[in-house]
Protein backbone atom coordinates (compact mmCIF):
# COMPACT_ATOMS: atom_id res chain seq x y z
CA UNK A 1 0.00 0.00 0.00
CA UNK A 2 1.44 3.29 -0.71
CA UNK A 3 1.25 6.36 1.32
CA UNK A 4 3.15 9.57 0.67
CA UNK A 5 4.27 11.57 3.74
CA UNK A 6 2.74 14.72 4.25
CA UNK A 7 0.19 14.65 1.91
CA UNK A 8 -3.36 16.39 3.01
CA UNK A 9 -5.38 13.89 3.98
CA UNK A 10 -8.80 13.22 4.58
CA UNK A 11 -10.03 11.79 8.00
CA UNK A 12 -12.49 11.16 10.23
CA UNK A 13 -13.61 14.62 11.88
CA UNK A 14 -10.43 15.76 11.10
CA UNK A 15 -8.00 16.52 7.94
CA UNK A 16 -4.53 15.77 8.54
CA UNK A 17 -1.57 18.68 7.11
CA UNK A 18 1.70 17.27 8.05
CA UNK A 19 2.04 13.40 9.16
CA UNK A 20 5.59 12.80 8.01
CA UNK A 21 5.48 9.06 8.23
CA UNK A 22 4.91 6.82 5.34
CA UNK A 23 1.59 4.55 5.48
CA UNK A 24 2.20 1.04 5.64
CA UNK A 25 -1.17 -0.63 6.51
CA UNK A 26 -5.02 0.91 6.43
CA UNK A 27 -7.63 -0.76 7.85
CA UNK A 28 -11.50 -0.46 8.09
CA UNK A 29 -11.08 2.47 10.63
CA UNK A 30 -7.28 3.10 11.60
CA UNK A 31 -4.04 2.87 10.24
CA UNK A 32 -0.33 2.47 10.46
CA UNK A 33 2.15 4.49 9.89
CA UNK A 34 6.34 3.90 10.02
CA UNK A 35 8.16 6.21 12.13
CA UNK A 36 11.73 4.25 11.44
CA UNK A 37 12.92 0.62 11.16
CA UNK A 38 12.02 -0.27 14.36
CA UNK A 39 8.83 1.44 15.43
CA UNK A 40 5.51 2.13 13.87
CA UNK A 41 2.61 4.69 14.89
CA UNK A 42 -1.28 2.96 15.23
CA UNK A 43 -3.62 5.73 14.59
CA UNK A 44 -7.08 5.17 15.19
CA UNK A 45 -9.80 7.54 13.62
CA UNK A 46 -12.99 8.60 14.97
CA UNK A 47 -14.94 6.50 11.87
CA UNK A 48 -17.13 3.41 12.90
CA UNK A 49 -18.63 0.06 10.95
CA UNK A 50 -21.84 -1.67 11.02
CA UNK A 51 -22.80 -4.07 9.17
CA UNK A 52 -19.58 -4.70 6.98
CA UNK A 53 -19.63 -1.30 6.34
CA UNK A 54 -18.02 1.94 7.37
CA UNK A 55 -20.58 4.89 8.24
CA UNK A 56 -20.09 8.29 6.67
CA UNK A 57 -20.40 9.92 9.70
CA UNK A 58 -17.78 9.71 12.73
CA UNK A 59 -17.94 9.28 16.26
CA UNK A 60 -16.35 12.36 18.26
CA UNK A 61 -13.66 11.00 20.22
CA UNK A 62 -13.63 7.36 19.38
CA UNK A 63 -10.45 7.40 18.12
CA UNK A 64 -9.24 9.02 21.53
CA UNK A 65 -11.30 6.60 23.75
CA UNK A 66 -9.87 3.42 22.11
CA UNK A 67 -6.87 4.27 22.07
CA UNK A 68 -7.14 5.68 26.07
CA UNK A 69 -8.66 1.73 26.59
CA UNK A 70 -6.42 -0.03 24.79
CA UNK A 71 -3.37 1.81 26.99
CA UNK A 72 -5.05 1.18 29.99
CA UNK A 73 -5.53 -2.79 29.34
CA UNK A 74 -1.87 -2.90 27.90
CA UNK A 75 -0.84 -1.95 31.80
CA UNK A 76 -3.61 -4.01 33.26
CA UNK A 77 -2.10 -6.98 31.27
CA UNK A 78 1.61 -6.75 31.78
CA UNK A 79 1.25 -8.68 34.48
CA UNK A 80 0.15 -11.59 32.79
CA UNK A 81 2.25 -11.17 29.90
CA UNK A 82 5.46 -11.42 32.09
CA UNK A 83 3.91 -15.13 33.51
CA UNK A 84 4.18 -16.19 30.21
CA UNK A 85 7.63 -14.67 29.31
CA UNK A 86 5.71 -12.66 26.76
CA UNK A 87 5.68 -8.81 26.46
CA UNK A 88 3.56 -5.90 24.48
CA UNK A 89 4.28 -3.51 21.73
CA UNK A 90 3.40 -0.36 23.41
CA UNK A 91 6.02 2.22 23.80
CA UNK A 92 4.41 5.62 24.39
CA UNK A 93 0.95 7.24 23.64
CA UNK A 94 -0.36 10.38 24.34
CA UNK A 95 1.62 13.94 24.56
CA UNK A 96 4.72 12.26 24.83
CA UNK A 97 3.96 11.36 20.96
CA UNK A 98 4.94 15.27 19.92
CA UNK A 99 8.20 14.42 20.81
CA UNK A 100 8.58 12.18 17.79
CA UNK A 101 6.74 14.58 15.54
CA UNK A 102 3.26 13.46 15.52
CA UNK A 103 0.87 16.75 15.47
CA UNK A 104 -0.91 17.61 18.82
CA UNK A 105 -4.05 16.82 17.07
CA UNK A 106 -3.64 13.45 16.37
CA UNK A 107 -0.99 12.15 19.40
CA UNK A 108 -4.49 11.10 21.53
CA UNK A 109 -5.71 9.02 19.13
CA UNK A 110 -2.29 7.61 18.08
CA UNK A 111 -0.13 4.53 19.55
CA UNK A 112 3.68 4.50 18.98
CA UNK A 113 4.69 0.87 18.99
CA UNK A 114 7.98 -1.85 18.27
CA UNK A 115 7.87 -2.87 14.76
CA UNK A 116 7.38 -6.74 15.27
CA UNK A 117 7.28 -9.48 12.93
CA UNK A 118 3.15 -10.51 13.20
CA UNK A 119 1.89 -13.94 12.90
CA UNK A 120 -0.41 -15.02 10.85
CA UNK A 121 -3.14 -16.10 13.01
CA UNK A 122 -5.83 -14.16 14.58
CA UNK A 123 -5.96 -15.21 18.50
CA UNK A 124 -9.64 -15.38 19.35
CA UNK A 125 -10.88 -15.95 22.69
CA UNK A 126 -14.82 -16.62 23.25
CA UNK A 127 -16.32 -17.04 26.40
CA UNK A 128 -19.39 -17.33 25.33
CA UNK A 129 -21.86 -18.30 22.23
CA UNK A 130 -22.41 -15.29 19.66
CA UNK A 131 -21.58 -14.77 15.94
CA UNK A 132 -20.36 -16.99 13.22
CA UNK A 133 -19.51 -18.93 16.48
CA UNK A 134 -23.56 -19.70 17.16
CA UNK A 135 -23.54 -20.61 13.75
CA UNK A 136 -21.16 -23.09 13.95
CA UNK A 137 -22.46 -24.55 16.66
CA UNK A 138 -26.03 -24.86 15.78
CA UNK A 139 -25.05 -26.38 12.48
CA UNK A 140 -21.55 -28.80 13.73
CA UNK A 141 -22.00 -28.55 17.81
CA UNK A 142 -18.52 -27.32 17.55
CA UNK A 143 -16.33 -24.12 16.70
CA UNK A 144 -14.11 -26.03 13.63
CA UNK A 145 -12.52 -28.48 16.05
CA UNK A 146 -14.04 -27.10 19.79
CA UNK A 147 -16.54 -29.29 20.82
CA UNK A 148 -19.00 -27.80 22.70
CA UNK A 149 -21.98 -28.93 25.23
CA UNK A 150 -25.40 -29.82 23.77
CA UNK A 151 -27.68 -27.13 24.82
CA UNK A 152 -25.97 -23.56 24.47
CA UNK A 153 -27.98 -20.67 22.68
CA UNK A 154 -27.42 -17.60 21.16
CA UNK A 155 -25.48 -15.82 24.24
CA UNK A 156 -24.53 -18.80 26.56
CA UNK A 157 -21.57 -18.72 28.72
CA UNK A 158 -19.35 -21.14 27.77
CA UNK A 159 -18.01 -23.79 30.34
CA UNK A 160 -14.76 -22.77 29.81
CA UNK A 161 -13.24 -19.92 27.45
CA UNK A 162 -12.16 -21.47 24.04
CA UNK A 163 -9.62 -20.87 21.62
CA UNK A 164 -10.90 -20.22 18.01
CA UNK A 165 -8.01 -18.88 15.55
CA UNK A 166 -8.88 -17.99 12.45
CA UNK A 167 -6.72 -16.38 9.62
CA UNK A 168 -6.34 -13.07 8.55
CA UNK A 169 -8.83 -12.62 5.26
CA UNK A 170 -8.29 -10.39 2.60
CA UNK A 171 -9.59 -6.75 2.59
CA UNK A 172 -13.19 -6.83 1.92
CA UNK A 173 -13.73 -10.69 3.12
CA UNK A 174 -14.35 -12.03 6.71
CA UNK A 175 -11.97 -13.81 8.67
CA UNK A 176 -12.29 -17.84 8.76
CA UNK A 177 -11.81 -20.03 11.64
CA UNK A 178 -9.48 -22.66 11.64
CA UNK A 179 -8.07 -25.78 13.56
CA UNK A 180 -5.30 -25.60 16.16
CA UNK A 181 -3.47 -27.94 13.75
CA UNK A 182 -3.62 -25.44 11.00
CA UNK A 183 -1.81 -22.92 13.61
CA UNK A 184 0.89 -25.80 14.20
CA UNK A 185 1.30 -25.51 10.78
CA UNK A 186 2.15 -22.01 10.28
CA UNK A 187 4.21 -21.31 13.85
CA UNK A 188 4.85 -24.50 15.10
CA UNK A 189 3.68 -26.50 17.86
CA UNK A 190 5.70 -24.92 20.33
CA UNK A 191 4.73 -21.50 19.61
CA UNK A 192 1.29 -22.92 19.07
CA UNK A 193 0.49 -23.92 22.16
CA UNK A 194 1.99 -20.58 23.89
CA UNK A 195 -0.36 -18.77 21.30
CA UNK A 196 -3.29 -20.70 22.85
CA UNK A 197 -2.55 -20.41 26.65
CA UNK A 198 -1.37 -16.67 26.67
CA UNK A 199 -5.32 -15.92 24.18
CA UNK A 200 -7.26 -17.16 27.65
CA UNK A 201 -4.62 -16.03 30.10
CA UNK A 202 -5.65 -12.79 28.51
CA UNK A 203 -9.31 -13.08 28.25
CA UNK A 204 -9.92 -14.45 31.38
CA UNK A 205 -7.88 -11.62 33.54
CA UNK A 206 -9.75 -9.34 30.91
CA UNK A 207 -13.73 -11.16 31.66
CA UNK A 208 -12.74 -10.64 35.68
CA UNK A 209 -12.31 -7.13 34.84
CA UNK A 210 -14.84 -6.61 32.58
CA UNK A 211 -17.18 -8.37 35.06
CA UNK A 212 -16.36 -6.11 38.00
CA UNK A 213 -17.29 -3.00 35.69
CA UNK A 214 -20.78 -4.06 34.48
CA UNK A 215 -19.58 -4.99 31.38
CA UNK A 216 -19.35 -8.73 30.05
CA UNK A 217 -16.23 -9.43 27.36
CA UNK A 218 -18.08 -12.08 25.20
CA UNK A 219 -14.86 -12.58 23.21
CA UNK A 220 -12.06 -11.03 21.79
CA UNK A 221 -9.35 -11.10 19.24
CA UNK A 222 -5.51 -10.84 20.39
CA UNK A 223 -2.58 -9.99 17.75
CA UNK A 224 0.82 -11.23 18.50
CA UNK A 225 4.21 -10.96 16.77
CA UNK A 226 8.02 -11.84 17.90
CA UNK A 227 10.63 -9.09 17.56
CA UNK A 228 14.24 -10.68 16.86
CA UNK A 229 13.40 -13.76 19.17
CA UNK A 230 10.84 -16.51 20.12
CA UNK A 231 9.23 -14.47 22.94
CA UNK A 232 5.70 -13.30 22.27
CA UNK A 233 4.87 -9.80 21.91
CA UNK A 234 0.79 -9.09 22.05
CA UNK A 235 0.34 -6.27 19.42
CA UNK A 236 -2.29 -4.19 18.32
CA UNK A 237 -5.29 -2.83 20.27
CA UNK A 238 -6.62 -4.73 22.98
CA UNK A 239 -9.86 -5.32 24.47
CA UNK A 240 -11.62 -2.63 22.74
CA UNK A 241 -15.09 -2.75 21.36
CA UNK A 242 -13.89 -3.22 17.88
CA UNK A 243 -11.81 -6.03 18.69
CA UNK A 244 -13.71 -7.76 21.20
CA UNK A 245 -17.87 -7.85 21.67
CA UNK A 246 -18.84 -5.80 24.90
CA UNK A 247 -22.14 -6.61 26.29
CA UNK A 248 -23.75 -4.65 29.31
CA UNK A 249 -24.26 -6.95 32.42
CA UNK A 250 -27.22 -5.77 33.26
CA UNK A 251 -29.10 -6.99 30.40
CA UNK A 252 -27.56 -10.00 29.33
CA UNK A 253 -29.98 -12.95 29.14
CA UNK A 254 -29.01 -15.81 26.57
CA UNK A 255 -31.31 -16.80 24.11
CA UNK A 256 -31.53 -13.80 21.70
CA UNK A 257 -28.87 -11.54 20.43
CA UNK A 258 -27.57 -9.44 23.19
CA UNK A 259 -27.09 -5.97 22.62
CA UNK A 260 -24.02 -4.55 21.92
CA UNK A 261 -22.37 -1.85 24.87
CA UNK A 262 -21.13 0.13 21.99
CA UNK A 263 -23.29 0.15 18.38
CA UNK A 264 -26.71 -0.89 19.76
CA UNK A 265 -28.10 2.31 19.16
CA UNK A 266 -26.44 2.77 15.13
CA UNK A 267 -27.62 -1.05 14.70
CA UNK A 268 -30.93 0.11 15.68
CA UNK A 269 -31.49 3.37 13.92
CA UNK A 270 -29.63 2.13 10.89
CA UNK A 271 -32.28 -0.74 10.84
CA UNK A 272 -34.95 1.38 10.92
CA UNK A 273 -34.19 3.74 8.54
CA UNK A 274 -34.67 1.59 5.34
CA UNK A 275 -31.32 1.11 4.50
CA UNK A 276 -30.55 -2.11 2.19
CA UNK A 277 -27.43 -2.48 4.04
CA UNK A 278 -25.71 -2.10 0.52
CA UNK A 279 -26.37 0.86 -1.19
CA UNK A 280 -23.72 3.53 0.59
CA UNK A 281 -25.07 3.67 4.22
CA UNK A 282 -26.93 6.62 5.15
CA UNK A 283 -25.39 9.35 7.49
CA UNK A 284 -26.42 9.27 10.97
CA UNK A 285 -28.85 11.65 12.93
CA UNK A 286 -27.07 13.78 15.58
CA UNK A 287 -28.65 12.09 18.97
CA UNK A 288 -27.62 9.17 17.43
CA UNK A 289 -23.55 9.77 17.38
CA UNK A 290 -23.93 11.75 20.77
CA UNK A 291 -25.54 8.55 22.12
CA UNK A 292 -22.96 6.44 20.40
CA UNK A 293 -20.24 8.41 22.05
CA UNK A 294 -21.51 8.21 24.92
CA UNK A 295 -21.39 4.14 25.47
CA UNK A 296 -17.49 4.39 23.97
CA UNK A 297 -16.80 7.27 27.16
CA UNK A 298 -19.12 4.81 29.51
CA UNK A 299 -17.26 2.13 28.48
CA UNK A 300 -13.81 3.37 29.10
CA UNK A 301 -15.00 5.36 32.45
CA UNK A 302 -16.67 1.74 33.64
CA UNK A 303 -13.80 -0.33 32.98
CA UNK A 304 -10.80 2.33 33.97
CA UNK A 305 -12.83 4.15 36.81
CA UNK A 306 -11.52 7.12 35.81
CA UNK A 307 -13.09 10.11 33.61
CA UNK A 308 -12.70 10.62 29.90
CA UNK A 309 -11.34 13.82 29.40
C1 LIG B 1 0.82 -4.36 12.10
N1 LIG B 1 -1.27 -4.48 11.45
C2 LIG B 1 -2.71 -4.64 11.42
C3 LIG B 1 -3.50 -2.65 12.66
C4 LIG B 1 -4.25 -1.39 10.36
C5 LIG B 1 -3.69 -2.65 10.30
N2 LIG B 1 3.64 -3.85 16.12
C6 LIG B 1 3.44 -4.12 14.81
N3 LIG B 1 4.51 -4.41 14.04
C7 LIG B 1 4.37 -4.67 12.75
N4 LIG B 1 3.19 -4.64 12.14
C8 LIG B 1 2.07 -4.37 12.82
C9 LIG B 1 2.16 -4.10 14.21
C10 LIG B 1 1.01 -3.83 15.02
N5 LIG B 1 0.06 -3.64 15.62
C11 LIG B 1 -0.45 -4.61 12.50
N6 LIG B 1 -0.59 -4.13 10.38
C12 LIG B 1 0.71 -4.06 10.75
C13 LIG B 1 -3.32 -3.28 11.46
C14 LIG B 1 -4.05 -1.37 12.69
C15 LIG B 1 -4.46 -0.75 11.54
F1 LIG B 1 -4.59 -0.72 9.25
Amino acid sequence: MSGRASEPRERAGAVVSELPFELVARGKVREVHAVDDDRLLLIASDRISAYDHVLPTPIPDKGRVLTALSVWWFEQLTPVLAEHGATHHLLAAGPALTDVGVPAELAGRSMLVRRLEMLPVECVARGYLSGSGTSEYQRTGAIVDVALPAGLVEGSQLPEPVFTPSTKAEVGEHDEAIPFGRVVDVVGAEQAEALRALTLALYRRGHEIAQDAGIVLADTKFEFGTAGGTALVLGDEVLTPDSSRFWPATTWSPGAAQPSFDKQFVRDWLTTSGWDRVSPPPELPEQVVAATRDRYVRAYEQLTGTRFS
